[in-house]
């Protein structure tokens, strides 16, 4: 005896089952039956205008709840659309499930319509992922989806569907309670909800008397203190030793980010120099991270859930398995049992990060008003001021609010002001660094965090490639304010590099010789265009417009755009530092001396990179880069990798002996 059923009733009950009840995508005929078992069922999709978005919204919905995103495709284009947004989550350690369409089976390689080889695709960007054939294991592999993607590291699994069992006929379930090997209402524990994995006493002592006998140590918590939250025992251990933490990636904001013991902004550069050992705890080594090259006789002990994640460039004193919460929590018991009354607490290092973070911000600000004050035409907002401003804003006026960085050259001169106070309360596109996902993220964090301010720092580039999906924010009610830097270009800057006059790919100005190659419309009015269907919209040309705008955009309680005339010469504020790291170089001085369109001044400079690189003798200055003199800059960062820093140190000395 057998009850009849269609098999996307359970393929949408396994999937709320395992608690996804929001579902962001885009329909398509092979998914109908699904997204109308969505709504009879009672689970939320949102409807995106690109599947991009729909993974983007996924993974800061992830990040912002704790919980699985989920996101839908339907085959062909939109399974090659939404694998962008994976990939973004893989790299980022985010747990979602992606569910793609397929053809008929029996058409998956007679070219059908709208063909795709879903599944090979996602599995460059996914745990797993799984051409689901046959009907009766459908919950079992949703049910082992929703375990895996969460499982330390956390990362995207796919599913691919075909159409032949999931619209056409009426499936009889065998056994009543479910599928095969599949219990209905089975309560077994969550990933999450299992004991976390802990090092030994022994190895947490150890760990313990490391820390205190370095002299100037430092705890870095990436991703893994995300999952799940770490913050009330990261506060307690380094409140107890008075050692400084910084938090990295999914993990910013678990503690209050304006925390005395918190270090960030631009004296992190500093501090991560001074400091002689790292404990690094669920941080994934990459190239935001330089990979932990971090300076000369840095020492390091790494603890992670996963020891796929122990990095092995670095010198390691002590590599430890273990989850970073419950590893804090086990440290301050040892602290606490062992040192009594009588810890070897860190003051004095800790007063003179203290001190370092406070000089860092002054020097920042200063910088940022001295250029707001040069910075007077209209639409020449530049980047550094108008940083300063943002998180000026977001730290006083919006605390608890949910920042997405987008924008490629004003999210660098704000994200280190940005002091943060929830958990995932700063997201971005991690090491894919893509443009365009400001607004699905955006999307995620608001449903995620239904009513908690969101504010997406957007280019004008992602505008061009993500934008649309305003809309989509716009048509489902949902207050984000969308903050455009609108320079009119790729890669605000660039000219720096090239010369005012040079006709190229990324020359802000080349507008005005030769329409077309490097530069977007300037002045899209994106507040004026998104108010016409119903936005909030705000343009902005003058600084004391910009936070009165912010604020009305904010107050408006709707999806706002705010458009601010942004300058086309600021540039990016790795440029100011890690322009001697290789692929910086690579990637900015492509050409041969003959084909250099440039001034005299930026040919000038691209000769001294090329030296900086060995390629002559050494160049006659290490300051490439005129606006930025101030003599601190080099201490203030951790962009430019050491040997590079004593070979710009050498050069200045040099300098100096020769004036
Ligand atoms: C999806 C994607 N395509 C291309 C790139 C290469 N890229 C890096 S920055 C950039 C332009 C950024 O322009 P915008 O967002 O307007 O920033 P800004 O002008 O402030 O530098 C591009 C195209 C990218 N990062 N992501
Ligand atoms: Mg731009």
């Amino acid at each position: 005896m057998g009850s009849n059923v269609w098999s996307p009733q359970i393929i949408v009950r396994a999937l709320m089952e395992e608690g996804l009840h929001v579902n962001f995508g885009i329909t398509g005929g092979h998914m109908n039956s699904i997204d109308d078992y969505y709504r009879i069922y009672g689970n939320r999709m949102y409807h995106m205008r690109h599947e991009q978005a729909a993974a983007y919204a996924a993974e800061a919905y992830s990040k912002v709840t704790g919980k699985i995103g989920l996101c839908q495709a339907t085959v062909g284009p939109g399974t090659c659309n939404m694998i962008t947004g994976v990939n973004q989550a893989y790299y980022s350690n985010s747990p979602i499930i992606a569910i793609l369409g397929q053809t008929l089976r029996a058409d998956y390689d007679r070219n059908a319509f709208q063909p795709v080889k879903g599944t090979k695709m996602y599995e460059a960007c996914t745990k797993w992922t799984k051409f689901v054939d046959d009907v009766t294991m459908f919950s079992w592999y949703i049910r082992k989806a929703a375990r895996d993607c969460m499982a330390y590291p956390p990362a995207p699994v796919a599913l691919e569907l075909p159409l032949d069992l999931i619209e056409f006929a009426p499936y009889t379930l065998v056994n009543p309670a479910g599928q095969s090997n599949y219990i209905l209402d089975m309560r077994a524990p969550k990933v999450d909800e299992l004991p976390l994995p802990t090092p030994s006493d022994e190895e947490c002592e150890r760990i313990v008397e490391w820390l205190f006998e370095a002299e100037r140590p430092l705890i870095i918590i990436g991703h893994g203190g995300r999952w799940p939250d770490c913050a009330p025992e990261l506060k307690e251990f380094s409140e107890l030793t008075d050692i400084p933490f910084h938090q990295r990636r999914a993990c910013r904001g678990s503690v209050p980010e304006d925390h005395p013991l918190h270090i960030a902004g631009p004296a992190r550069g500093r501090a991560f120099r001074f400091a002689d050992r790292f404990l690094t705890m669920g941080l994934r080594f990459d190239v935001l991270e330089q990979w932990g090259a971090w300076g000369p006789d840095k020492r390091f002990v790494q603890v992670s859930q996963s020891p796929t994640e122990i990095w092995p460039e670095i010198v390691t004193d002590i590599e430890a398995i273990g989850n970073v919460k419950a590893t804090l929590k086990k440290m301050s018991k040892i602290v606490r049992n062992k040192y009594g009354a009588n810890i070897p607490k860190k003051t004095a290092w800790r007063d003179e990060v203290i001190a370092m973070k406070e000089r860092g911000e002054k020097l920042r600000r200063e910088r940022a008003e001295d250029l707001q004050a040069k910075m007077t035409l209209p639409g020449q907002l530049g980047a550094v001021p108008l940083g300063q401003i943002i998180a000026d804003f977001i730290n006083e006026e919006i605390p608890d609010a949910t920042v997405i960085l987008d924008s490629f050259t004003l999210s660098s001169w704000a994200s280190d002001l940005i002091k943060s106070r929830v958990t995932g309360g700063v997201l971005d596109a991690g090491i894919q660094g893509g443009v365009g996902h400001g607004v699905g993220m955006g999307i995620g964090a608001q449903v995620g965090r239904p009513g908690k301010p969101v504010l997406a720092l957007m280019g004008d580039a992602g505008m061009g490639n993500g934008g649309m999906d305003i809309e989509t924010a716009y048509r489902e009610d949902l207050p984000i304010v969308f903050v455009v830097y609108n320079n009119g270009c790729w890669l605000g800057g660039f000219n720096a590099f090239f010369g005012r006059d040079w006709n190229g790919a990324v020359n802000p100005h080349v507008r005005d010789t030769d329409k077309g190659q490097g530069t977007l419309t300037g002045r899209v009015p994106y507040g004026e265009m998104f108010k016409l269907i119903g936005c909030h919209g705000e343009e902005v040309t003058a600084w004391d417009q910009v936070r009165p705008a912010l604020r009305r955009a904010f107050e408006s309680g709707k999806t706002a755009v705010v458009d601010l005339h942004g300058d086309p010469d600021t540039w990016h504020a790795l440029f100011d530092t890690n322009i001697y790291d290789t692929f910086f170089f690579v990637m900015n001085h492509h050409l041969p001396e003959e084909l250099w369109q440039g001034s005299e001044e930026s040919k000038e400079r691209t000769r001294n990179v090329f030296k900086v690189f060995g390629y002559a003798e050494w160049p006659k200055t290490p300051k490439l880069f005129p606006p930025f003199d101030d003599k601190e800059d080099w201490d203030w960062t951790i962009g430019a990798p050491p040997k590079y820093l004593e070979k710009a140190k050498e050069c200045t000395e040099q300098l100096k002996k020769e004036k």
